[in-house]
């Protein structure tokens, strides 16, 4: 397992990418790895997980270019897919997911950050899609979920200019939630992650849920699918305690996840 460090803090998961000596590019071994460990850590009770690199220059600086560098279009073919399918099993993780970018997150490495639900950078962080200087573009989904978050026009400018750009930037563009001094990041990751677990799991989760499966829907499609959502909460005990604590006017027991 060596690529992927996971530790548990409170309810909150930490997955660290360790490949450091290459800036904790995305290979075949680690990406394997990674799929495994989001297999467990979907089923896990975790209330939110935090994804950072190891190290203190990159988050990840992109997918591992040695080994791309020869593939044949089938090879590409394939491992687009595969890798695709490991970014979307990360993106619908039942629980929110924090990208603590404590560094480069260039190529699949930004696209992995634009998977996660929010991101937090630290003040060295430095984001770019350099697929085009590479002859190629962002094979993860990384020109859609762009897209859909800084909108199509400032995500066009940077994927033809291929362009590097600072945390500071990246705030500006609402590509992610805060900036941070690099010494503060995993503090500042874990404050939010708290803030997210002292709230009833299952709502966090059906609303991740409908906010990930309303994307392309038609408003009143989406709208509907939040009708029968926000029914499911009303079976729920924690909705139940919770309710009944704010008319009793005393605190909820903690949030069982039901
Ligand atoms: N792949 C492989 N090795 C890498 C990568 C990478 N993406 N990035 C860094 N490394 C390695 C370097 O080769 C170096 O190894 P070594 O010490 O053995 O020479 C080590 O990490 C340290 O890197 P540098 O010496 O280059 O460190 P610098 O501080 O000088 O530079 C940079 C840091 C600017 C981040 C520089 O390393 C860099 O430009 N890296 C490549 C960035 C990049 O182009 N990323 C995009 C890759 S393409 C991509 O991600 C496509 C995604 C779609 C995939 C679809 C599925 C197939």
């Amino acid at each position: 397992m060596g690529n992927i460090l996971y530790e548990q803090r409170e309810l909150t998961g930490i997955l660290t990418l360790n490949r450091p000596e290459a800036l904790n590019a995305l290979n075949n071994a680690i990406m394997r790895e990674l799929s495994e460990a989001l297999d467990k850590i979907a089923s896990s009770d975790i209330r939110c997980l935090i994804i950072t690199g190891a190290g203190k220059k990159a988050f990840i600086a992109g997918a591992d270019v040695a080994e791309m560098q020869n593939y044949s279009p089938e090879d590409a073919a394939a491992s687009s897919r595969k890798d695709s399918a490991v970014l979307e099993k990360l993106e619908n993780l039942p629980m929110p997911v924090i990208a603590a970018v404590n560094g480069y997150a260039l190529g699949g490495g930004c696209e992995l950050a634009l998977a996660c639900d929010l991101r937090i950078a630290a003040e060295n962080a430095r984001f770019g899609l350099p697929e085009a200087s590479l002859g190629i573009f962002p094979g993860l989904g990384g020109v859609q979920r762009l897209m859909r978050l800084i909108g199509i026009t400032k995500a066009k400018e940077l994927l033809f200019a291929a362009r590097q750009f600072d945390a500071q930037e990246a705030l500006k563009l609402g590509l992610v939630n805060a900036v941070v001094p690099a010494e503060k990041l995993m503090e500042a990751s874990l404050e939010t992650a708290g803030a997210i677990s002292k709230n009833a799991p299952l709502a966090v989760r059906v609303i991740k849920m409908m906010a990930n499966r309303s994307i392309g829907l038609s408003l009143k499609e989406a709208v509907g699918l939040e009708q029968e959502y926000f029914a499911i909460c009303f079976s729920s005990a924690d909705q139940k305690e919770a309710m009944a604590a704010f008319m009793e006017k005393r605190k909820p027991a903690p949030f069982c996840g039901r």
